[in-house]
This record gives structure tokens, C-alpha cells and sequence, in this order.
């Protein structure tokens, strides 16, 4: 690890700037009130997704994702990201290229081009992993305590996503991949209430390039698990995947027009990013973790409307 323990750098990846930038609103906010930093990684680029770029060329891959680790390494800072996917990349570039010598000694090759070398230094941690581990369910409960005057009282459809997960072997979850449970817990720590609900560790259906491939197939995966969630009577849907959220709320939208035969009434449900939640249980408001968009904005995110849960949560729409 990396010596700052509260300091991080920010690795981004493409659909938070590009579709979600409240994704990285809220979760800027959330970590200043624990105290913890993220640096900005100058030059950094795709991470490249892992089921686009690994999936077609793995020297590709590799090099790219190498790139990216060493704007940390120059900072001497662990990674702190957002996204599912970009987690499974880097985590997995920065293992391999750690315990490869003879792939680092090809990728250190490519990178000499450009003035970079791959060292080793630093780790690459998900959000949900630093709330968890380092900051953790206490002081987090602690501080739902100067948060809200009426607590959250929502019914959570977690999606776990499967880069968070799996494979197990590289990450830090101290538990089987095949039934977690830390994610609920982290996200209950607002007062609401997670759901189970039938097949929660499926996909969304976007990832492995086959949103890109194949949408209508990876909107038939998003319409059984809307189904489920709704089954489970769930007010909102959370992840902590900016590709899963895409996925459950522009893909809301398009479920709704692409089955509308096929589904029994149009999906409505409100998807939040967990550090959006967080957020409002330590007393932030809507507006500070973007959930309120001006009415004349059309064609921005976030396309599934936010109003069943902000008059759940008793503040205006
Ligand atoms: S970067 Fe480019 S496409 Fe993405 S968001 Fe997460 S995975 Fe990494
Ligand atoms: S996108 Fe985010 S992590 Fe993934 S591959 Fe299956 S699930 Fe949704
Ligand atoms: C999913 C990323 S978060 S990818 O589509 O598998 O690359």
C-alpha cells in the first residue's frame, strides 16, 4: 500500500464524466466529511474496460491499464474508483503485472516509448472497499446521528454488479463471491432497509461489451431484474457501477418502450448511487448529491425521474 492511508488518487474512467458527474459530486462530498482526499489523476484515459479491451486483446489491455497505474505510482498514492468495471481492469493489470515479471518486462518495454515505467507501488481500492474497510460502518453511523431529521425509511434493491465480486481471489471481501453480504450492510447504515430479491447477483445485462453488441439482449437481462426488484417492492435501486446505473436508469426508460408488450405496467423505480445515499443519511441534501435536475433539462441524466423517492423521503421534487 501506498504510505497516505487518507489521501487517494482519483481514477475516473468514461461514463461518470461523460453521463453521471454527480456520481463524482456525491462521492467527493461523502469522502471530505470523513476527512479522506482524492488527488486528480492528470492524462488519465479509459481504464480500458475490461469485458471491451481484455476481451480482444490482452498486451492492449495490459499497457493501457499499466499507463494509467503509473499517474498513481507518480503521486505515490493508491487508487480510489468509482466503477465496477474499471475495478476489475486495474485491479487485475496492477496484480498481474506484480506477480508476472516477464509481462511487466514487455508492458515496462512499450511504456519506456513514452517515459513510463510500471513499478508496483500502490493498490487499486473501489469506494464501497474504502467505506467499508477503512472509514467503516461505525463511524459512518456515527455521523447518520447530525444527519436527517427524519430518518431514510426506503426499501434498497442493491445490485451488486460483478466486477465487485469476482473473482474473489484478488479481493477483499472476507467472504464467499457467491452470496456477499457487505454491501447491504453498508448501504442499511442509512436507516433503509435491503432487500432480497430473486437472482440479485445476476448482471445487469450491460456488461462484457454487451450492451454495445447486443442491446436489446442486454435490456432483456435489465427487465427480469426490474421485475424482481419490483416483485421485492423496492423504492429504489442502488449500485456502485456507473455502468450498472446507466444500465437500470437510462435502460429503464428503454425497457419500458422496447417491452411494453412484453412487461405488465412501464418501471419507475429511482436509481441511486450508494455514495448518493450515504450522502443524504449524513445530512446532505438532494440538490448537493444530484438528484435534482431542472424540469427543462431534457436528454440528461438521471432519466428514470427521482420524484417517488424524494416524496418517500419527504423533500420536494
Ligand atoms: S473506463 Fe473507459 S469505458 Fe469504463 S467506466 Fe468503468 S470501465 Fe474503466
Ligand atoms: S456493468 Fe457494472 S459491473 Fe457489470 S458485468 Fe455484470 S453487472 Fe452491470
Ligand atoms: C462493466 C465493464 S462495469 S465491461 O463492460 O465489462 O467492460
Amino acid at each position: 500500500m501506498a504510505s497516505n492511508d487518507s489521501k487517494f488518487a482519483l481514477f475516473l474512467g468514461c461514463v461518470i464524466p461523460n453521463r453521471y458527474p454527480f456520481i463524482e459530486r456525491a462521492t467527493r462530498a461523502v469522502f471530505e466529511k470523513f476527512k479522506i482526499e482524492l488527488v486528480d489523476m492528470k492524462g488519465a484515459s479509459c481504464c480500458p474496460a475490461p469485458g471491451v479491451f481484455r476481451g480482444f486483446d490482452i498486451e492492449t489491455w495490459l499497457v493501457v491499464g499499466a499507463r494509467n497505474i503509473t499517474i498513481a505510482e507518480e503521486l505515490g498514492l493508491d487508487i480510489a474508483l468509482m466503477c465496477n468495471g474499471c475495478y476489475g481492469s486495474l485491479l487485475e493489470v496492477n496484480h498481474t503485472l506484480k506477480e508476472d515479471k516477464e509481462k511487466r518486462r514487455k508492458v515496462n518495454e512499450h511504456l519506456a516509448k513514452i517515459g513510463r515505467e510500471f513499478k508496483g507501488t500502490i493498490e487499486i481500492r473501489h469506494v464501497v472497499d474504502i467505506m467499508y474497510h477503512d472509514i467503516g460502518p461505525e463511524k459512518i453511523r456515527n455521523r447518520t446521528k447530525y444527519g436527517r431529521k427524519t430518518p431514510l425509511n426506503l426499501n434498497l434493491a442493491v445490485h451488486y454488479g460483478c466486477h465487485l465480486t469476482k473473482p474473489a481471489k484478488l479481493r477483499p471481501w472476507d467472504m464467499e463471491c457467491e452470496n456477499p453480504t457487505f454491501f447491504d450492510e453498508l448501504v442499511e447504515i442509512s436507516g433503509c432497509k435491503s432487500l432480497n430479491y430473486k437472482d440479485k447477483f445476476m448482471c445487469c445485462g450491460a456488461g462484457g461489451g454487451v450492451r454495445g453488441a447486443f442491446k436489446e439482449l442486454s435490456l432483456d437481462y435489465t427487465r427480469e431484474k426490474l421485475e424482481n426488484m419490483t416483485a421485492a417492492k423496492a423504492d429504489v435501486i442502488i449500485t456502485g457501477c456507473p455502468f450498472c446505473h446507466l444500465q437500470f436508469d437510462l435502460g429503464q426508460v428503454e425497457v419500458n418502450n422496447i417491452f411494453k408488450d412484453k412487461i405488465s405496467a412501464p418501471f419507475n423505480i429511482p436509481v441511486l448511487y450508494f455514495t448518493q445515499l450515504i450522502g443524504l443519511a449524513i445530512g446532505m441534501t438532494p440538490e448537493e448529491m444530484g438528484l435534482i435536475k431542472s424540469p427543462e433539462l431534457k436528454g440528461v441524466p438521471p432519466f428514470t425521474p427521482m420524484k417517488p423517492v424524494l416524496t418517500k423521503i419527504g423533500d420536494s421534487a
